[in-house]
């Protein structure tokens, strides 16, 4: 142990201090600091980004700055306790690096050497395994194999050349940390971009998370999970992905959880042009619109935008387009007869008080001990009270912060008709908050739409030129508006 530490201190006194706290766009990336960016200086703008791979971004998710050390980019990722807004006011206790779970993105090119400076400011031991990278073992970070596991306050410095290209990632390789969120994306460019070139390039990480009502800190061990992310954002709280109508774009999925995502993408065909091992022959691209992305893997589609319109880029799975679904929620939002025995608050995840694992909440929550609440009852239906109409007025306290409560829509007999409601207080305008998640990416969206999008939900946005530069200009304003460094609050206190 000793003998490492002394092995350590003399990598890090000849890297010298780490990274600045800098945040940079990918546009600045390319600009400042791309491999490429150097020997191209002179060059038109337009040239010069037909010859660089496009740069990744990745909403809601900040990227990674580093600095040269000679022929070394050097990086400090900061393993650590982190505060996510998941969703509007649902601020989580998650464990990620530099104060985001996901971590921020890692982007390098084939053949760089690079040196990852992990610290680990976690209460316990961690891990950072890199994961499908060709490099020696002793890099791989696989705890108690490749190497003892970097204790709470140590730190371990991972150095190696890259040769590889594609969609990759970094996360913890302890099981339980996994599930409190600590991945990252670590894409690795190619020298020159795949022809066809991606105009765009996104990437988006896929977690779930089972946080029952009243808690803020994940239940690791749980299965069911309510709580569904795209780069740590449950819709409607996503970034809509921009682009031209008419470019192609790469979209690449990475998932690192404990179920599979088929992801969905509305209005277009893609190809699967790559996967965890980097890219696909062109040979075996095939049309599709929806990808299952299964655990430890990584999925990149590519397609052009050739069709104008904001389409909807979505988990199947019924359950991950849903937030904070506790249990059988739509028969539950009866005033009298709910099968699972409580109130349609509660059925709905909003736990005014009391334990959601208590005697009395847990089983109505679909968290017994396997069984069902013993309060379920048959689904049929009760005859609704003649002053219950379902309507708004009958839900005083359904008064939630940031949402616009519309009135659902629900027939005269919609009481008759067994199963009902199913999504009627669930989506649509009761759920709607198109201004609490206001920002330039959803300008213009149709009145509404915040209702309807839930968990691993977002959209992409094929504009016309005026529209897409009208996006492009309110997102310079708000950056314009704000310090570059409030993007990753875990950078400020970390580095001196
Ligand atoms: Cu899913």
């Amino acid at each position: 142990m000793s003998s490492r530490r002394g092995f350590l201190r003399n990598i890090l006194a000849g890297a010298g201090v780490v990274a600045t706290a800098k945040v940079l766009s990918a546009q600045e990336m390319d600009m400042s600091h791309g491999t490429q960016g150097m020997k191209m200086k002179g060059m038109k703008e337009a040239e010069r980004s037909h010859l660089s791979p496009t740069l990744v971004e990745t909403p809601d998710v900040s990227q990674l700055p580093w600095r040269m050390d000679r022929n070394v980019k050097e990086f400090h990722l900061i393993a650590e306790p982190v505060k996510q807004e998941i969703f509007p006011g649902r601020v989580v206790d998650l464990w990620g690096y530099n104060g985001s779970a996901p971590g921020p993105t890692i982007q390098v090119t084939r053949g760089d050497r690079v040196r990852i400076i992990v610290d680990n400011h976690l209460p316990e031991a961690t891990s950072m395994h890199w994961h499908g990278f060709e490099i020696p073992n002793a890099m791989d970070g696989a705890p108690g194999s490749s190497q003892d596991p970097i204790p709470p306050g140590g730190r371990f410095v991972y150095e190696f050349t890259l040769h590889q290209e594609g969609t990759y990632f970094y996360h913890s390789h302890m099981a339980m940390q996994e599930l409190m969120g600590m991945i990252g994306a670590f894409i690795m460019h190619p020298k020159e971009p795949y022809k066809p070139r991606a105009d765009k390039d996104f990437a988006i990480i896929m977690q779930e998370y089972a946080i029952l009502p009243n808690i803020e800190v994940p239940n690791s061990m749980n299965m069911e999970f309510n709580w569904l992310t795209f780069n740590g954002k449950a819709g409607p709280a996503t970034t809509p992905l921009i682009v031209r109508h008419g470019e192609r774009v790469r979209i690449r999925l990475i998932n690192l959880g404990m179920d599979h995502h088929p992801i969905h993408l509305h209005g277009h065909q893609f190809v699967v042009t790559g996967t965890e091992g980097g890219r696909q022959p062109e040979s075996t691209w095939g049309p599709g619109n929806t990808v299952l992305v299964g655990v430890a893997q990584s999925r990149d589609v590519e397609f052009v935008a050739n069709n104008p319109g904001d389409w909807m880029l979505h988990c199947h799975l019924p359950h991950h387009m849903m937030n904070q679904m506790s249990s059988m929620v739509g028969p539950l939002s009866r005033r009298n007869g709910m099968p699972a025995g409580l109130d349609m608050e509660r059925g709905m995840g909003m736990l005014r008080q009391g334990s959601a694992t208590s005697e009395e909440n847990g089983p109505s929550l679909g968290r017994g001990m396997g069984v069902g609440s013993t309060a379920e009852q048959a689904m049929s239906n009760s005859p609704l009270k003649a002053e219950s109409t379902m309507q708004h007025q009958d839900m005083p306290d359904m008064q939630h912060q940031g949402m616009q409560l519309g009135k659902p829509e629900v027939s005269k007999d919609a009481n008759s008709v067994p199963g009902f409601p199913q999504d009627a207080f669930m989506e649509g305008p009761m759920m709607a908050m198109d201004e609490t998640v206001d920002k330039p990416e959803n300008f213009g969206l149709r009145p509404g739409w915040s209702g309807f999008m839930a968990g691993m939900m977002t959209f992409v946005r094929v504009l016309p030129q005026d529209k897409y530069d009208q996006i492009m200009e309110l997102r310079k304003k708000r950056e314009g508006n704000k310090p570059m460094k409030m993007d990753m609050p875990g950078m400020e206190h970390k580095h001196e």
